[in-house]
């Protein structure tokens, strides 16, 4: 209690409110549930109970706002349609577990609240990004949250940690949240948290992020480390893999050779894991709130506790390897209830039940299922081949074409139009295509440029050079590809471990007996998704995509090219070098339309799907 409270003040309500008995929803309280919250789908349940260890750890990261599940009927989205509400349920179960088994149970989170559902970015206008959505987010007893993309308004302070991120407030620069914390288990063990993001250039105005390598370097960060804790919880908006964790780690491994280190790492949406020694686990723990992530580990009893082993001498299990367990969880109540060995009518609590309806309250005042019309059929990013008739990318090159010239004076002037593949961020599936949908298949409010007057036959050179794979491209792909991650589109990323996941199963696929979703293979020892999957389909797909040239145009025949926004600099350089007749700059270069790419679906679905 006493950690959650030192780490979170404004929690003290929802955590004193946690660990209660009578919080139950009486039976009564349940006739009203709908559909959502009992999946109309059979569920099958996971392989084999949690492992639990001397401390645990629920994991969340890269929610986006996610609260109210994946709600829609297309596989593999049942597998995920435990809302916030049920997730609170969980939680308190498992706090009421963990104390009937005298163990230690935290709740972390590795930031990426925002940016992907209708929840936190559908606000109204004059709204905060992910301000009601946080409001249940902070409804939770998080022990250990960062926060990242945004959201830095000094009301957070404190809140978060965020060891190398500040806020400039009337010109002082200061942490955003708290650069670390120390403090107690209920068990009694010394934790010592650090929450770090990484090396991020696409900040906000008035924040900077110090580079990890340079943290590592300051007094304050060797001062909080000095003193040995039971344990290093390490939480940060950072890859488990590829990135930085190693420098933080290795600061305190020159300092504390065996103190346990737990790593709580987000930013690629992948499921992940791995060991940097065998006194150290590092999870991360997906996307979306498609899961869970679960650690335990066997820790010695705390220093200074009258069982500590330390006392009689010899004492191997201060060096020894721990005993590690991590698990990959899907979110829906099939999950929930079995972990918590509740059944339907025993597993909400009076908690969980309001979440959810807040949540429902939220979403009806953002009218986040207005709908725009009726998607035909399912329309995948990854699933189906590129292009075809089930691609969403390829309904995004007709609907940048609908969507961009309403109301638009160039409309009748030919053109070409390009976006990147990375901002359709979700699926879209068969049945009502609401508000909701719009925002979590394109969340980036992106703008669109156009450039006037191109000679057809360049601007339609355009879109195969920025895909291209020639030498020269592939240092202007580098360029496009750090411009993206800064901005932080990790698509790449994601794409690869799908790729990959679907490849080594492929053949297993037609005989297994399994549902869809995800098959995870990291570098842990034992079990690691929860509930056995087969890979879902999985078709590369190019970096940017185009509306279709218009036909019959002479070489020369001037058009318009139309672009997302931000890549404004490697478009004019592109263009630059497809021809020698003119050298353009961003003076070329105009707004083509108020319409933003978080608009643009509804406006296609408006018009062609009703
Ligand atoms: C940055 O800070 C200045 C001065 O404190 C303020 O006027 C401005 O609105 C801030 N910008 C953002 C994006 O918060
Ligand atoms: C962050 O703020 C602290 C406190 O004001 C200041 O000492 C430090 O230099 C700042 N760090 C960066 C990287 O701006
Ligand atoms: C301890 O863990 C490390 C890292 O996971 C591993 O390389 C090593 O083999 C383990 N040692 C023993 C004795 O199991
Ligand atoms: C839970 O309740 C719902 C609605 O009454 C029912 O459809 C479902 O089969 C129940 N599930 C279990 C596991 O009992
Ligand atoms: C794709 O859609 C078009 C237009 O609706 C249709 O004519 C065509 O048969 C479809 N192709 C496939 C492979 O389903
Ligand atoms: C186009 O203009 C009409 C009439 O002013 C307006 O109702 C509509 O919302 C506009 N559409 C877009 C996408 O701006
Ligand atoms: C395959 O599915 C059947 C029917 O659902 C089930 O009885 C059986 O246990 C499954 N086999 C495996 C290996 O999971
Ligand atoms: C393991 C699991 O929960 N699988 C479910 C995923 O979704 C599909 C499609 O609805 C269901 O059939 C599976 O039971
Ligand atoms: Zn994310
Ligand atoms: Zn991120």
């Amino acid at each position: 209690m006493q950690s959650r409270i030192l780490l979170t003040l404004a929690f003290a309500g929802a955590v004193l409110a946690c660990g209660d008995d009578h919080l139950h929803a009486r039976d009564g309280h349940v006739h009203d549930h709908s559909k959502r919250e009992f999946p109309s789908t059979k569920l099958t349940p996971p392989s084999r109970p949690l492992t639990w260890g001397s401390l645990n750890i629920l994991h969340t990261t890269d929610s986006h706002g996610w609260l109210l599940g994946h709600q829609k009927t297309s596989f593999p989205e049942p597998n995920y349609s435990g809302d916030f509400g049920d997730f609170a349920s969980f939680v308190a179960h498992m706090k009421e577990l963990a104390i009937k088994k005298d163990v230690d149970l935290l709740l972390v989170d590795s930031g990426d609240l925002h940016d992907g559902t209708g929840l936190s970015d559908g606000y109204p206008v004059g709204g905060v990004d992910a301000h009601d959505s946080n409001e249940f987010f902070k409804q939770l007893p998080y022990d250990n949250t960062l926060d990242m993309h945004n959201n830095f308004a000094p009301r957070f302070n404190g809140r978060y940690l965020s060891s190398n991120v500040n806020i400039t407030v009337n010109g002082v620069s200061k942490p955003v949240g708290s650069r670390f914390a120390k403090f107690k288990t209920r068990k009694g063990r010394a934790v010592t948290a650090l929450g770090v993001l990484f090396d991020f250039t696409g900040n906000d105005k008035n924040t900077t992020v110090q580079k990890v390598e340079d943290m590592v370097k300051e007094t304050w960060f060797t001062d909080a480390i000095k003193d040995e804790p039971d344990v290093f919880l390490l939480a940060g908006h950072m890859p488990i893999a590829r990135d930085n964790w190693p420098l933080v780690f290795d600061a305190i491994r020159a300092i504390h050779p065996t103190t346990p280190i737990l790593i709580l790492g987000g930013h690629t949406h992948i499921r992940d894991c791995l060991q940097l020694d065998g006194r150290s686990m590092s999870l991360e723990s997906g996307r979306y709130m498609e899961t869970i992530g679960w650690m335990s580990a066997d820790l010695p009893a705390p220093k200074g506790h009258h069982g500590y082993p330390r006392h009689n001498g010899e004492d191997h299990s201060a060096t020894k390897n721990i005993t590690f367990s991590r698990r990959y969880l899907d979110p829906n109540r099939v999950t929930f209830e079995y972990h918590t060995g509740r059944g339907n009518f025993s597993f909400d609590t009076v908690w969980g039940h309001s979440i959810t309806k807040g949540l429902e309250k939220l979403a009806k005042k953002f009218d986040l299922s207005f709908t725009y019309g009726t998607a035909p059929h399912d329309f995948t990013i990854n699933q189906a081949p590129y292009p075809s008739n089930n691609s969403v990318l390829s309904l995004m090159s007709e609907v940048m074409p609908v969507a961009l010239t309403v109301n638009n004076s160039r409309a009748s002037i030919p053109n070409i139009m390009i976006t990147n593949s990375g901002s359709l961020r979700f699926d879209i599936y068969a049945g009502p295509f609401t508000k909701n949908d719009q925002l979590t298949a394109s969340p980036f409010a992106d703008s669109f440029l156009y450039i006037p007057n191109l000679p057809f036959s360049v601007a339609n050179a355009v879109l195969p050079a920025l895909n291209g794979a020639g030498a020269d491209n592939r240092k202007r792909d580098a360029a496009v590809e750090a411009e993206l991650w800064a901005r932080g589109y990790v698509g790449t990323r994601y794409r690869e471990w799908m790729e990959d996941m679907a490849r080594r199963n492929a053949e297993k696929r037609p005989t297994a007996n399994l549902t869809l979703g995800y098959v995870t293979s990291d570098a842990c020892p034992g079990v690691g998704d929860d509930t056995p999957h087969a890979p879902l389909q999985f078709h590369a797909v190019p970096d940017f995509i185009a509306s279709a040239p218009p036909s019959g145009l002479a070489d020369d025949a001037p058009i318009d090219l139309v672009f997302v926004d931000f890549i404004e600099t490697q478009l004019i350089g592109i263009v630059n070098g497809l021809q020698k007749e003119k050298v353009y700059t961003t003076a070329d270069v105009s707004p083509y339309t108020n319409v933003l790419a978080t608009e643009v679906l509804g406006i296609y679905a408006q018009k062609e799907w009703n």
